[in-house]
């Protein structure tokens, strides 16, 4: 009995001491994604149900007349233990809605269609800004006004369908807190 716990700890010291040594230059990767690994052990059903997925500060810019796209912006988190991908969704303000990224293509900074989607890790969240992820409103059916607000649904694979209102904030903004002028 005495033997095979000392091999038992000495297997678990060799187990706990590998990975650690692997990944040295990792270390501080490794410990911020301890928590997550964590939760996921914690809660392996908790992903599967549309209450994981969490959308704060939705916001979009006001548009010109007769401009054909709007860019939607706000943070997803999810509360879950299940990576989950946000894959489309619908608004009133126009005929497609689209999830987008901004990359650097042959030099040129873009934008392009996220054919997968946009992966919402579990137990983290993805902020959608301008010059990075966001929602294409494409081929608006009318101009979005400063201070209005409208109506869409994002569209999540695993969450399924989250009801969202977006403020239109003036043009040019960059984020979607109200600026204080004094
Ligand atoms: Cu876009």
């Amino acid at each position: 009995m005495t033997t095979r716990l000392s091999v038992a700890s000495l297997a678990l010291a060799l187990a706990a001491a590998m990975p650690a040594m692997a990944c040295a230059e990792h270390a501080a990767k490794a410990e911020t994604a301890k928590p997550v690994q964590l939760a996921q052990a914690a809660m392996p059903a908790a992903g599967q149900s549309a209450a994981t997925i969490h959308l704060a500060g939705p916001w979009s810019r006001a548009t010109a007349p007769g401009a054909k796209v709007a860019g939607g912006f706000f943070t997803l988190s999810n509360k879950g233990g299940v990576a989950d991908r946000l894959i489309g969704g619908s608004a009133e303000i126009s005929n497609t809605v689209e999830v987008h990224e901004m990359a650097v293509i042959d030099g040129v900074m873009k934008m392009r269609a996220l054919a997968k989607g946009l992966e919402v890790p579990a137990g983290g969240s993805v902020e959608l800004k301008p010059g990075s992820f966001h929602i294409m409103f494409i081929d608006l059916k009318r101009q979005l006004k400063e201070g209005e607000s409208f109506k869409g649904e994002l569209g999540f694979e695993k969450a399924g369908k989250v009801q969202v209102e977006s403020k239109g904030m003036p043009v040019g903004a960059r984020t979607g807190a109200t600026e204080h002028k004094h």
